[in-house]
């Protein structure tokens, strides 16, 4: 099987197996775990802030940045297909007790301007604003990039209104590796980023949030409260370490796959896509034949697993764990399943 259904699938290296195997942990919500803290210093290094908490998911570093940044009863701009809103199950109801007003972002990106036509003023009847969220890159919107002054702006707008800013930098490596601006110059304009390590790093398990020590302190106590506070964590940070020293770089050869398997399949008759819009590690193209989950199905009976990202779309993504040959198959075995549809 060549599986692109997510960077996700990707599986620790004998190296970062060993590196996990040999961890010195500690009670780390008692603060004793050495790895986990090189991992936290590390992150909060490389995205330029004072702090960062480690967790074990990047559900759990946007919900909980959200809920440490409002209160119950207030309210946070964020994009209609952000995946801390769309795909991470209501938390912002449930755990924070705050409303989304959604932007309408265009392939996930929206302008200051877009910030600023959603805000309101003081008023008794509004919820009190608090919060704006970006995703970098944008999942739903095809792996797109945040150019940095357009992010900039955004924040700006925000800070302006006395609002708070969030950046779900689940993928902010790839965004980094495809444009060579630093994290930290991406994080700079943000009070909060979340980063991911399981993903196109290929670390079994964790993200972190960065920001002021205050605030990350604050966080640490509703990372607790969601039940985040783990023990001997070190075991998983010591992959999460790994992966940040070994795995970074190598995104852009994600990238060059993700491009190659872009141009293969955008000729063929029953997808519609262009190649040029893909930026980093995500291919999303439009089904024109058929319902997106038929073709899934087909292409997992042929060989190849990819999502249904709506009725319309599937998503495939590039990682670690597929070759360049082996994209070069998917190609193939698209073609033919396209060709000779059952
Ligand atoms: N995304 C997953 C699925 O949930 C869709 C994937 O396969 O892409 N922010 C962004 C931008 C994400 O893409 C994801 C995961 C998360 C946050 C949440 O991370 P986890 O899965 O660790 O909770």
């Amino acid at each position: 099987m060549i599986d692109l259904r997510s960077d996700t699938v990707t599986r620790p290296t004998a190296a970062m197996r060993r590196a996990m195997a040999e961890a010195v942990v500690g009670d780390d919500v008692l603060g004793d775990d050495p790895t986990v803290a090189a991992l936290e210093c590390r992150t909060a290094e490389l995205l330029g802030k004072e702090s960062a908490v480690y967790m074990p998911s990047g559900t759990m570093t946007n919900q909980t940045a959200i809920r440490a940044h409002t209160e119950p009863g207030d309210e946070i701009l964020i994009e209609a297909n952000a995946h801390a809103y769309f795909l991470e199950c209501g938390g912002p109801a449930a755990l924070s007790g705050v409303s989304c007003r959604l932007i309408a972002g265009r392939r996930g990106l929206f302008t200051a301007d877009d910030v600023r036509a959603s805000l309101r003023p003081r008023n008794l009847h509004f919820p009190p604003t608090k919060l704006v969220c970006i995703e970098n890159t944008h999942n739903r919107g095809g792996g797109t990039v945040w150019p940095l002054a357009q992010a900039a702006e955004v924040a700006a707008a925000a800070h302006e209104a006395g609002l708070a800013t969030h950046m779900d930098g689940a993928r902010l490596w790839n965004a980094s590796v495809a444009t060579g601006v630093p994290e930290r110059e991406y994080a700079r304009p943000f009070d909060s980023v979340s980063v991911c390590f399981s993903k196109g790093l290929g670390a079994p398990v964790g993200s972190a949030l960065a920001g002021t020590r205050t605030f990350i302190n604050r966080a640490r106590r509703f990372r607790k409260m969601f039940g985040g506070g783990m023990r001997q964590a070190g075991i998983i940070a010591a992959g999460a370490l790994y992966a940040l020293e070994h795995h970074r770089t190598r995104l852009a050869e994600d990238h060059a796959n993700a491009r190659r398997l872009a141009e293969g399949i955008a000729c063929l008759k029953g997808i519609d896509l262009d190649p040029a819009t893909v930026e980093t590690n995500i291919v999303i193209f439009r089904v024109t034949g058929m319902p997106a989950a038929a073709l899934a199905d087909r292409l997992k009976a042929a060989g190849v697993l990819v999502l249904a990202a709506s009725a319309e779309t599937i998503r495939a993504v590039t990682h670690l764990d597929v070759s360049c040959d082996e994209i070069e198959e998917a190609v193939r075995i698209m073609a033919r399943v396209l060709l000779f549809p059952v």
